[in-house]
C-alpha cells in the first residue's frame, strides 16, 4: 500500500465510523426480501436474433447521435446467450428474489399479438426456470421502456391505441409465465416514459413536446396500468395467486427553506413526479394540485381548456384502486424552491409546478451528473408515502451507485448502499410496510442515454471481451453479506430486534 492508499484507507475508515454512529444497525425482518434488478433492453443483446422485433431503443441507437459515443445496447451483457451466468451470479449474492424485464418485441416481434416469437418465449421460460431450481422468486417488469416500433411510427404512448396492445401483450405474458411470476410490475418509471420520453425529448423516441406529449403519454399508461390490473384480478388472480403492482420513481424534494411556500413547493413537486401516477391508480385521480396549476396556466395562456387530460367519472371509479404493491426506484434528492411565476408564459411540464430544483455543490457527488448521496430522503420519502396514500406494501424496486468503469469506487457505493438500508430500516420503525429491497444493478449494463459511461453493478462486465466477463466488485461480497445475513453491518454488530 502506498502513501495515497493508506490515507485513502484511514479516511475510509474514519467515514465509516462517523457514520456508523448514526447507522440503524437492527436486523431487517426474516421475511424481508432482498434482490437484485436488470431490465432487458440494458442486459439482453440479441437484439435481432432468433426473430426479436425492433424497439425504440434499437432504432434512435442506430440512426441518431444521441447516445454517448454512439454506443447501441445490440450486445449489451449478451444476456441472452449468458442468462445462467446471472443466475449463478444472483445465487451468489444469496439474493430472495430477481427483478428483470421482459422484451415487448422479443415475444412480439411486431407488438402485436398476432404472432407470438417461440424463440423468445422460450428464453424467458429457461430463465425462470433456472431462477426457480436456484430458489430465486421472479420479479418481472412488464414493460421497461422498451416500445416497439412498429407503435412508435404511430405516435407510441401518445396513441391511445397502444392501450389495448399493451392489455394483449401482458396477457400473454400472464398465459405464458403467470404460473411461475407471482411479482408483476406494469410499468417501470412512467414519469420518465412520459416526461422525458415525450416532453423533454431526453430518453427515446426523443419527442419534444413540452406541456403536452408528456401528460398525453401519462394519460394512456396510467389507463393501460388499471386494464392490466382488472384483467389479472378478474382472469388470473385466483389460479395464479400473484400480485400486481407499478413501479413509480422520484426524488425526494427537501424544500429549500422552512418559509411556507418553499415547503407547499417540495410537497408540489412531490405530487408533479410521484403522485402524477400513484395518485390516479391509488385514489382515482390526478393530484387536486396538479390539475389546479395546469388547469390555471393552460387557461391563462389562452387555451380553452386544461393541457392535462381529464379522467371520466368512470375512468377514475375504474382506475382507483387498481394496485396491490408499489414499488419505488429512489437514488437521490432535491432541494426545492418556489418561483414566483407572475407571466406564466412557459409550456412545459416543469414550468407548471412553478418550482426550481437543484442539489446543492456541498452533497456528495457521484459519476451521474443528477445523483447525489441523500440518503436521509429514503427515509423521508418512505414516510411520505404512507401518510399521502396509507398503509400499501412498499418495495424499493431500484437503488444504487454508479461507477465510470475505470476507477474503483466500490468503498463508496458500499457506503451508499449501507446509508440507504439504514434509512429504509429507519422507516420501518417508523410502522412504513415495506417487504423489499432491490439494488440497482445486478451488473454494469447499458444505461440509456449515457451508454456504458455509468455503471452500476454489484458485477463488473468486460465490454471489450466478446464474452462480456462478469467480475464481482467488493460492493457484491457486501450486498452478498446483507442479504443473507439481513443485517448491513457484520452480523456480530446487528441488533437483533423484531420490527413490530
Ligand atoms: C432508473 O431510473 C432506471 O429505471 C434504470 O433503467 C436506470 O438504469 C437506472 O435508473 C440508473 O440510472 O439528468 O436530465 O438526463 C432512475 C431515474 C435516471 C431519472 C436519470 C432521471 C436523468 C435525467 N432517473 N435521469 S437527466
Amino acid at each position: 500500500m502506498n502513501f495515497q492508499e493508506t490515507c485513502m484507507l484511514i479516511l475510509l475508515i474514519a467515514s465509516n465510523f462517523v457514520s456508523l454512529q448514526s447507522l440503524n444497525t437492527k436486523q431487517f425482518p426474516a421475511n424481508f426480501m432482498f434482490g437484485a434488478a436488470t431490465a432487458a433492453h440494458q442486459i439482453e443483446g440479441g437484439w435481432k436474433e432468433d426473430g426479436k422485433g425492433e424497439n425504440i431503443w434499437d432504432r434512435i441507437a442506430h440512426s441518431t447521435n444521441a447516445i454517448h459515443n454512439h454506443e447501441n445496447a445490440d450486445i449489451a451483457c449478451d444476456s441472452y446467450h449468458k442468462y445462467k451466468d446471472d443466475v449463478a451470479m444472483l445465487k451468489y449474492l444469496s439474493v430472495d428474489h430477481y427483478r428483470f424485464s421482459i422484451a415487448w418485441s422479443r415475444i412480439l416481434p411486431t407488438g402485436f399479438s398476432n404472432h407470438v416469437n417461440e424463440a423468445g418465449v422460450n428464453y424467458y421460460k429457461k430463465l425462470i426456470k433456472a431462477l426457480q431450481s436456484n430458489g430465486i422468486k421472479p420479479m418481472v417488469t412488464i414493460f421497461h421502456w422498451d416500445t416497439p416500433q412498429t407503435f412508435e411510427n404511430i405516435g407510441g404512448w401518445t396513441n391511445e391505441m397502444i392501450i389495448d396492445r399493451y392489455v394483449d401483450y401482458s396477457r400473454v405474458l400472464f398465459e405464458t409465465f403467470g404460473g411461475d411470476v407471482k411479482y408483476w410490475l406494469t410499468f417501470n418509471e412512467p414519469k420518465q416514459i412520459c416526461q422525458e420520453g415525450y416532453g423533454a425529448g431526453i430518453k427515446a423516441p426523443g419527442i419534444m413536446s413540452h406541456g403536452f406529449g408528456e401528460y398525453l403519454c401519462a394519460h394512456n399508461v396510467i389507463k393501460a396500468h388499471a386494464k392490466v390490473w382488472h384483467m389479472y384480478n378478474k382472469e388470473f388472480r385466483n389460479k395464479q395467486q400473484g400480485q400486481v403492482g407499478i413501479t413509480i420513481d422520484s426524488m425526494w424534494m427537501e424544500p429549500e427553506t422552512n418559509s411556507e411556500v418553499d415547503i407547499l413547493a417540495a410537497e408540489r413537486k412531490m405530487q408533479f413526479t410521484f403522485g402524477w401516477y400513484a395518485n390516479p391508480i391509488i385514489n382515482g385521480d390526478y393530484p387536486a394540485v396538479m390539475k389546479e396549476f395546469i388547469g390555471r396556466r393552460s387557461i391563462l395562456q389562452g387555451y380553452n381548456k386544461s393541457r392535462l387530460p381529464a379522467f371520466t367519472t368512470d375512468e377514475i371509479r375504474y382506475i382507483k384502486g387498481t394496485i396491490d404493491y408499489l414499488g419505488i426506484n429512489q437514488y437521490t434528492a432535491m432541494l426545492v424552491r418556489h418561483i414566483n411565476d407572475t407571466d406564466k408564459t412557459e409550456i412545459s411540464w416543469e414550468a407548471d409546478s412553478e418550482t426550481f430544483e437543484y442539489q446543492p455543490d456541498y452533497w456528495e457527488a457521484t459519476v451521474s451528473d443528477w445523483l447525489k448521496v441523500t440518503p436521509w430522503g429514503m427515509r423521508k420519502q418512505l414516510n411520505w408515502i404512507r401518510a399521502t396514500y396509507g398503509d400499501i406494501p412498499q418495495i424499493i424496486t431500484e437503488n444504487g451507485y454508479p461507477d465510470n468503469g475505470t476507477v474503483s469506487l466500490d468503498e463508496r457505493r458500499i457506503n451508499y448502499l449501507k446509508q440507504y438500508l439504514s434509512g429504509i430500516r429507519d422507516a420501518l420503525d417508523d410502522g412504513v410496510k415495506i417487504i423489499g429491497y432491490t439494488v440497482w444493478s445486478l451488473m454494469d449494463n447499458y444505461e440509456w442515454y449515457r451508454g456504458y459511461s455509468e455503471r452500476f453493478g454489484l458485477y463488473r462486465v468486460d465490454f471489450t471481451n466478446p464474452e462480456r466477463t462478469r467480475t464481482p466488485k467488493l460492493s457484491a461480497e457486501y450486498f452478498k453479506n446483507v442479504s443473507s445475513t439481513k443485517c448491513i453491518v457484520y452480523v456480530s454488530e446487528c441488533i437483533d430486534e423484531v420490527v413490530k
